[in-house]
């Protein structure tokens, strides 16, 4: 699963992808065509601290999700555009970057000044244009399918009303295709339909605000990290000092300012948790470990990431939330009070789980 670090030029996207772990790149501006940079990034987890320092494993291996390093997105059209345009489409999830410093280098359309608003608004407004000319080209071409036979009649004609009704809302109601789309949507529509259309407004996001020092309050960054459900004010230049320091300096250098963790750990976990990623844990000498899984996954799926034997020779899941246990300290006092659960194959992963698969094969 990965998030692609959208945006406008020059809004400090590359800084961000470094500042979250991902290798540096040379600072030159870059063009709409540039190939995309992905990282593989560890996802920090306290939680998951704890059970290292409780356990003392031989290995210990936190989640990860791939963060995407992308060109800017211009404005105006121009070439390389729609290249740009398809990789976004490729990304499961974003990080919309807005910029609120100035920034002389990258003034597009005159504006060097930061307006941090009008960037999420306008590239919200471009994702709906875009995402319109999928869905009105996808129906014209239903449409004309009608006048020839067709093996897959039933299945397009299906397809067509959906769209069709989609279409309407948009078009009459002046509804974003997102909205549509969520109202229309019922269970006998293909889900892979929907993933091939692979429509920009519908892509989960979470918004950074990247700010210049000293500007956290400003009224524009206020305004502008209310536009998303989910938004982090950051700088992003001050998280990429911290990320190249050195693992003694980063933590004395985050105690002189009082905070236990860099925003970018928190940037991390917001985006796991907008792909709709959850982790469960398994806990031992051996290995302390962090497994994905899909919000609403059962004791099965979940057992299945660890190894399809323990899916198929399933039996019971032992489970231990990490909050019972931590409050109980130890896993002997944990067992003492009880708070290991026996749970079926139907039993709904929570995050935080602490898994033990019974199996036989
Ligand atoms: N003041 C300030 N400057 C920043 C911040 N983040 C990035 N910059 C500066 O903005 C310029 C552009 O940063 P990049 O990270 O290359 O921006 P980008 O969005 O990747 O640019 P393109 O890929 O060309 O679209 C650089 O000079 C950065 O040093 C920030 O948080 N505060
Ligand atoms: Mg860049």
């Amino acid at each position: 699963m990965n998030l692609g670090i959208i945006g406008r030029p020059g809004c400090g996207k590359s800084t961000l992808f470094h500042a979250l772990g991902g290798p540096p790149r040379p600072k030159v501006p870059q063009t709409p065509t540039d190939e995309k940079i992905v990282a593989s990034i560890e996802v920090p987890d306290p939680r998951l601290e704890w059970l290292r320092d409780l356990e003392q494993p031989k290995k210990y291996t936190p989640a990860r999700i791939e963060f995407i390093d992308l060109p800017g997105l211009p404005p105006k059209d121009v070439r390389g555009k729609a290249e740009l345009l398809a990789s976004m489409r490729d990304c499961d999830a974003f990080v919309m970057v807005a910029r609120a410093f100035e920034n002389d280098n990258y003034p597009y359309e005159g504006e060097t000044a930061a307006n941090p608003v009008a960037d999420v608004k306008s590239l919200r407004d471009e994702f709906l244009l875009e995402d319109y000319a999928v869905l009105s080209k996808r129906v014209e071409k239903l449409r004309d399918g009608l006048k020839k036979p067709s093996k897959n009649r039933e299945k397009e004609e299906h397809e067509r009303h959906f769209l069709e009704k989609i279409l309407a809302d948009v078009e009459e109601h002046g509804m974003s295709v997102r909205d549509a789309v969520d109202k229309h949507w019922h269970p006998s529509v293909d889900a892979s339909l929907l993933r091939s259309y692979a429509f920009l407004s519908q892509k989960p996001i979470v918004l950074v605000i990247n700010i210049a020092e000293g500007r956290a309050g400003d009224a524009a960054v206020t305004e502008a990290s209310k536009l998303n459900p989910t938004s982090l004010i950051i700088n992003a230049e001050i998280e990429e000092e911290i990320a190249s320091l050195e693992a003694a300096d980063r933590t004395a250098f985050l105690k002189d300012f009082g905070i236990s963790e860099p925003a970018s750990a928190r940037l991390i976990r917001a985006s796991y948790a907008a792909l709709g990623l959850r982790a469960f844990f398994t806990s031992g000498p051996d290995e302390v470990r962090a497994w994905t899984i899909k919000g609403g996954d059962d004791a099965v799926a979940a057992a299945g990431r660890i190894h399809s034997d323990l899916a198929r020779g399933f039996i019971r899941a032992e489970v231990t939330a990490f909050d019972a246990l931590k409050s109980a300290g130890t896993w002997r006092e944990a067992k003492a009070k009880n708070l290991m659960r026996l749970e079926g194959k139907e039993y709904r992963v929570e995050d935080g789980d602490i898994l033990n698969i019974r199996f036989a094969v």
